[in-house]
């Protein structure tokens, strides 16, 4: 049995080469790179988060903590982002406009690749005025926003109103997603859909290109 508990204290030490090294040690003992996500990287960050909240961490805490995640995602990204299946669609995804927590948003991204999606990341601090543009320019079946803070959800809203505005909203199917968002945010903004996770947000986007019938 993997002692994924070991992985999540050295994220919550914000120890980057001790993440990196059982993240590595991990792979070649032929565990999932899923499980070491979900069972020890995922649980160290979110225990990081309530240090924060409890006033336990403070800011430089949490760079380091994200800075372990990273390195850890750097191995993890060539085995969640392959996988040999036909092109699916092409998704655009950004973290909106104040928001610089791209963790989240690049575990979607790896899991969308490896489900066959083109993805464009559009990175973090999107302005509403870039996705549309990024919508205007090409081809995209599916937008994707993230937000990690209660202060930018709003951007949401503000994005498909832009959209809206532009004449763009329905060329795209949109989605939304975060720690902090849920369904009933997504259905107040009328958004296509929302999902918790990455695993979910694989099978969200699936259903909205087939119910849309704009699948690649
Ligand atoms: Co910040 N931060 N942070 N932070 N940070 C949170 C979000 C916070 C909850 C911590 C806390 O107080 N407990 C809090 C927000 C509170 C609130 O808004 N109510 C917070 C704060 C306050 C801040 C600052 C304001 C701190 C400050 O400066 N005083 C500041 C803001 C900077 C800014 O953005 N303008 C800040 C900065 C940072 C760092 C830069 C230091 C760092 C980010 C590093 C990075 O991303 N490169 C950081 C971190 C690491 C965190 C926590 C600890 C971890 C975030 C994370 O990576 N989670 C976080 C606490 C927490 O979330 N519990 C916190 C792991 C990741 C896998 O989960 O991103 O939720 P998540 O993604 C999931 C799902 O949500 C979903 O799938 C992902 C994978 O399963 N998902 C989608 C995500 N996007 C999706 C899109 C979809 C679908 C699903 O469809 C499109």
């Amino acid at each position: 049995m993997a002692d994924f508990s070991e992985l999540s204290k050295s994220v919550i030490a914000g120890d980057t080469a001790r993440t990196a090294s059982l993240t590595e040690a991990m792979l070649n003992d032929g565990l999932h790179a899923k499980d070491i996500l979900d069972e020890g990287l995922i649980p160290g960050i979110k225990t990081v988060g309530k240090l924060f909240s409890k006033g336990e961490y403070f800011l430089p805490e949490l760079l380091m903590s994200g800075e372990a995640m990273r390195a850890a995602l750097e191995s993890l990204k060539p085995i969640l982002s392959s996988g040999d299946i036909p092109p699916t669609g092409k998704y655009a995804i950004g973290t909106v406009q104040g928001d610089v927590h791209n963790i989240g948003k690049d575990i979607v991204i790896m899991m969308l690749e490896g489900n066959g999606w083109e993805v464009t990341d559009l990175g973090v601090d999107v302005s509403p005025a870039e996705f549309c543009s990024a919508v205007e320019k090409n081809n995209f079946q599916v937008l994707g926003m993230s937000a990690l803070l209660t202060s930018t959800m709003p951007k949401f809203a503000e994005i498909i109103n832009a959209l809206k505005t532009a004449g763009l909203r329905d060329r795209v199917k949109v989605m939304i997603g975060g720690a902090p968002v849920t369904q009933a945010l997504a259905d107040e903004v009328s958004a296509d859909g929302y999902a918790p996770d990455a695993a979910q947000a694989v099978i969200k986007a699936g259903q909205l290109v087939t119910s849309s019938g704009k699948g690649g």
